[in-house]
C-alpha cells in the first residue's frame, strides 16, 4: 500500500482497487453458497460449543475465497474464520468470513452473508471512532454479500459505504429510548448467560432489540438506517472487519467498551455519535452490574 490514507490518487485508486476485489470474491462466493443451501445443508464439525457449528459450505467457500485472494492478490496475508491463514509481504491482510450467520444459513434463514476485508496493522491507541480495532488492524476496504436478498455491501476508507452502487446515508440520529438495537450472542454458556443479562438491562431503555444472527449483517442494517445501533461482546475480527468499516463509512460511529478501549472482542458498539455513546453508557452500567465482567 502506499503510505497515509487518502492522501493520494494512487492510494485512493489502490483502496478502490481493493474494495472491488472484495466485492467480486464475496458476490461469486455468495452465490455458490446460496446454491449449495439449496442443495440441502448439514453441520460438519462444531468448535467452541456444541452449538458453535460448521458446514461444508463454510470450507468450501473459505476455500473460495482463499483461492480467489492467491490469484487477485498473490502476495496479501489472509486469515479466515475456518482456518485460512497466510502471510502476506504487501501489508495487507484479508480478514474474511465465508458464512456469518452460520447458524441462520443451518437452518435456512435469510440473515447470511460472505464478509471479506482488506486490511493493515494499525495500534495506534484508542480513539473513539478511529477505525482501527482490538486486534491490532484496521479495514481500509470491504465488502459484504447478502446471497438472499441479493444485496452488497462495499466500502473503502474516505470513500463512502455503498449498497449496490448506490452511496449510503447511514442512520439517523435517534434518542436511545426511541432506538432499534441490534445484539448478538455468543456460543458458550457462560458468555451467552451474561449477555441475556446485559440485554434484560438494557431492553427496557430502547425502543427493542433484534438478534439478527450475523455481526456483519448487524452492521451492514446499520449502514443502511435498518437499525439505529448495534452492540456485541465476543466478536471475532472476522465478524466486523468489513461490517465496521462499511458501517463507519456510512457516518457511524464504533466504539469499545469505554474511551481507553478499542472496539472487538471485549465490547463493539455502533451507531450514530450521540446514540452509539448512550448506548455504551447503557451497556457498560450493565455488564458493571454483573461484577468482574
Ligand atoms: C456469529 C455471528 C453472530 C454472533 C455470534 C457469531 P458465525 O458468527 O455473527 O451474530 O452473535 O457470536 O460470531 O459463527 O455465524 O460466523
Amino acid at each position: 500500500m502506499t503510505s497515509s490514507p487518502g492522501s493520494s490518487a494512487e492510494h485512493r485508486a489502490e483502496l478502490l482497487a481493493l474494495a472491488g476485489t472484495a466485492a467480486e470474491l464475496a458476490r461469486s462466493v455468495g452465490g455458490v453458497i446460496r446454491s449449495l443451501r439449496e442443495a440441502g445443508v448439514d453441520v460438519a464439525d462444531t468448535k467452541t460449543s456444541a452449538n458453535d457449528v460448521v458446514t461444508a459450505a463454510d470450507r468450501e467457500a473459505e476455500r473460495l475465497l482463499t483461492e480467489g485472494l492467491r490469484i487477485a492478490r498473490p502476495d496479501d496475508g489472509i486469515l479466515g474464520e475456518e482456518g485460512a491463514s497466510v502471510e502476506g509481504s504487501t501489508g495487507i491482510t484479508w480478514v474474511v468470513d465465508p458464512i456469518d450467520g452460520t447458524v441462520n444459513y443451518l437452518y435456512g434463514l435469510p440473515a447470511y452473508a460472505v464478509s471479506v476485508a482488506a486490511t493493515v496493522l494499525d495500534d495506534s491507541p484508542a480513539t473513539a471512532g478511529a477505525g482501527n480495532t482490538a486486534d491490532g488492524r484496521r479495514a481500509v476496504a470491504g465488502a459484504v454479500y447478502l446471497p438472499v436478498t441479493d444485496e452488497l455491501f462495499t466500502a473503502w476508507e474516505g470513500g463512502g459505504a455503498e449498497l449496490n452502487g448506490v452511496p449510503l446515508a447511514g442512520p439517523a440520529e435517534a434518542p436511545l429510548g426511541g432506538a432499534l438495537v441490534g445484539t448478538g450472542f455468543g456460543y458458550t454458556v457462560e458468555r451467552r448467560t451474561e449477555q441475556a443479562e446485559v440485554v434484560r438491562q438494557v431492553i427496557p431503555r430502547v425502543r427493542d432489540i433484534r438478534r439478527i444472527g450475523s455481526a456483519a449483517t448487524d452492521l451492514c442494517l446499520l449502514a443502511a438506517g435498518r437499525l439505529d445501533a448495534y452492540y456485541e461482546r465476543g466478536l471475532q475480527p472476522w465478524d466486523y472487519a468489513a461490517g465496521v468499516l462499511i458501517a463507519r463509512e456510512a457516518g457511524a460511529v464504533v466504539l469499545g467498551r469505554d474511551d481507553a478501549s478499542l472496539p472487538g472482542d471485549e465490547l463493539l458498539i455502533a451507531g450514530t455519535p450521540v446514540l452509539a455513546r448512550e448506548l455504551q453508557a447503557a451497556v457498560a452500567e450493565a455488564y458493571a452490574g454483573l461484577g468482574g465482567s
